[in-house]
């Protein structure tokens, strides 16, 4: 690498005067804001928010779980606690995190359109979002609810005396949040794409979009009504799941898994986006197999709607339905392996710089596998009657949505943040925070595999009956204050790097795609001239690539006399 080849884009582009961000500095300019941008960036504010919350009521849970009798809190608080850890994460970070944080921001930018098609309903997504966030506070401070963040009948629409209907309430609006969001998704991909943008052009962030979006307008109704459905028993005795009203509780179960599975798809399919961009960015090479990483995404949208019934195998439904729905299951693990394959193959061809979204990348990959794999244990009924309500199921579901989809939201934010904000932040310190997340996670979820396997059931809060699990949960709750400290890091490096980074230029990572042939950070309207686009995604040149420098390299190596120092 030498310092003489060195192109600095920062020092080629001028600085446009006006962004999306100075573009009126009142608090009414952003809260009544239709730029798709801006709205990004109060999301971003906003699930940070709820993420910090969640994490705190994690911490809780481990600590407690410290000794066999529990550490501060009563059973009936505990139980409140993991209901709120698990509907804040699930409702309030994970399903909108990526989608309406990235998403927002980056699609419209990524096909070449100004904005959105419908902005002012992006702008009420927003605003549904918070007032289901208030309402879920409220639901807090007026004494919680203790069903468990999947609200099982006829527990939860007859005898829970906590909030059930106004968490409830909560959970409707913001999936109508999030149905209006994918609503937008698709109409916009389909109707607003720069000339020259063809389907297979397309950035495969956009398709795993477009295949989340699907699932969301597709199974969002569904769960509505039945929480409707939940809120009329519970108020108005109708009998729809307890058996007393005539009812059935299973069907419950049915109608929930029914959205609550492919649910797991719209947390993780906009993940595998951000890392299939990040990966062939930072191997400089075209994704190996783009097609089929595009097909994928659909066919884990489609296949993610057969196999709600792995969730009911000992439910009571019959043992061939149980089949069914694990051969089904079973095949998923098909369209996931050839992502992973994809990915694989595309950094051992590719010339690979290992800088902190790549780093967050290859973190997800690893943390993803296992999930996936100890996925199939579940899968499959005969080791699912051992495994089901174990801390297996925790360490499983955890891999897959905390190492998966929150690895790739930390990625997608590292990589993107020089677009974002225009500023880069401090590499070393990125790399560390992503390595100390891998490490902290490890230590957290692992243990739990195997006392799960052992047979410590989920959701209990007392072990005091066999305390041989104590030295797994010390373990476990040790991990959990690692992961905290690699959670926090990038807030504090990255609002840092707005007053005191480096100006990043409009394309700091040497990428292909639209965004980066826009200023950072791009003015309101994305573009001065719609772009028109004559070329394949990531057409990387792999012989310059070698070569290359760019000035993300450059401020690593710190080249410049007096230091990158940022
Ligand atoms: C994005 C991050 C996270 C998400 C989406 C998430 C989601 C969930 C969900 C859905 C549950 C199930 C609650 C239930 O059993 O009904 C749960 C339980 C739990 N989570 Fe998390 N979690 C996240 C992060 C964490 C972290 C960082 C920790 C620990 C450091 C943690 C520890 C736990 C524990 C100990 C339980 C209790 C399991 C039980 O009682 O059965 N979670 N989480
Ligand atoms: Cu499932």
């Amino acid at each position: 690498m030498r310092a003489s080849t060195v192109k600095n884009p920062a020092a080629e582009a001028p600085k446009p005067e006006s962004n999306y961000l100075n573009n009126g500095h009142t608090i009414a300019s952003w809260l009544l804001t239709k730029d798709h941008k801006r709205i990004a960036i109060l999301y971003l504010i906003s699930v940070t928010i709820f993420f910090a919350v969640g994490s705190f009521l994690a911490g809780l849970i481990r600590a407690e779980l410290i000794l066999p009798r529990g550490v501060m809190l009563e059973n009936e608080t505990y139980n409140k606690i993991f209901t709120l850890h698990g509907v804040v994460m699930i409702f309030f970070f994970l399903i909108p995190s990526i989608p309406a944080t990235l998403g927002n921001f980056l699609i419209p930018m990524m096909i070449g359109a100004k904005d959105l098609a419908f902005p002012r309903l992006n702008l009420l997504s927003w605003y549904l979002y918070i007032i289901a966030g208030l309402i879920a506070i409220v639901a807090i401070a007026m004494g919680g609810v203790d069903t468990g963040w999947t609200f099982y009948a006829p527990y939860a629409s007859m005898y829970s005396n906590s909030q059930v209907s106004l968490t409830i309430g909560a959970a409707f609006l913001a999936g109508f949040s999030s149905i209006f969001t994918g609503i937008n998704f698709i109409v916009t991909i389909h109707k607003m794409r720069a000339p020259g943008m063809t389907w297979f052009r397309l950035p495969l962030y956009v398709w795993g979009h477009y295949s989340t979006s699907i699932i969301i307008i597709l199974g969002t109704p569904v769960v509505a009504i039945t929480l409707l459905m939940l809120l009329a028993e519970r108020t108005l005795h109708l009998g729809f799941f307890s058996p007393e009203l005539g009812g059935d509780p299973v069907l419950f179960q049915h109608l929930f898994w029914f959205y609550s599975h492919p649910a797991v798809y719209i947390m993780i399919l906009p993940g595998m986006g951000v890392i299939s961009e990040i990966i062939t960015c930072f191997s400089r090479r075209r994704i190996f197999g783009y097609e089929f990483v595009a097909f994928s995404s659909l066919a884990i949208a489609g296949l993610g709607f057969l196999v709600w019934g792995h969730h009911l195998y000992v439910s009571g439904q019959s043992m061939y339905q149980g089949m069914v729905f694990s051969i089904i299951t079973f095949l998923v693990a098909i369209p996931s392996a050839v992502k992973v394959f994809n990915w694989s193959t595309t950094i051992f061809k590719g010339s690979v710089r290992l800088q902190t979204p790549m780093a967050y990348a290859l973190g997800f990959m690893g943390l993803f596998l296992v999930g996936g794999l100890t996925g199939l244990y579940l899968s499959s009924m005969a080791t699912d009657i051992h495994l089901t309500d174990t801390y297996f199921v925790v360490a499983h579901f955890h891999f897959v949505m905390v190492g998966g989809a929150v690895m790739a939201m930390l990625g997608g934010v590292h990589f993107w943040w020089p677009k974002m904000t225009g500023k880069m932040y401090n590499e070393h310190l990125g790399k560390l925070s992503a390595a100390i997340t891998f490490v902290g996670f490890n230590l957290t979820f692992l243990p739990q595999f195997a006392m799960g396997y052992l047979g410590m059931p989920r959701r209990y809060h007392y072990y005091y009956l066999w305390p041989d699990f104590q030295i797994y949960h010390i373990l476990s709750t040790a991990g959990a204050f690692v992961l905290a400290i690699g959670y926090a890091m990038p807030a504090f490096y990255l609002l840092w790097s707005l007053k005191h980074g480096k100006d990043a230029g409009p394309n700091p990572w040497g990428a292909k795609g639209l965004e980066w042939t826009t200023p950072s950070p791009p003015p309101t309207e994305n573009f001065t001239t719609i772009p028109i686009v004559t070329e394949e995604a990531y057409n990387y040149d792999p012989e310059l690539a070698e070569r290359e420098e760019t000035l993300a390299d450059m401020l690593e190596h710190d080249y410049s006399p007096e230091g990158a120092g940022n």
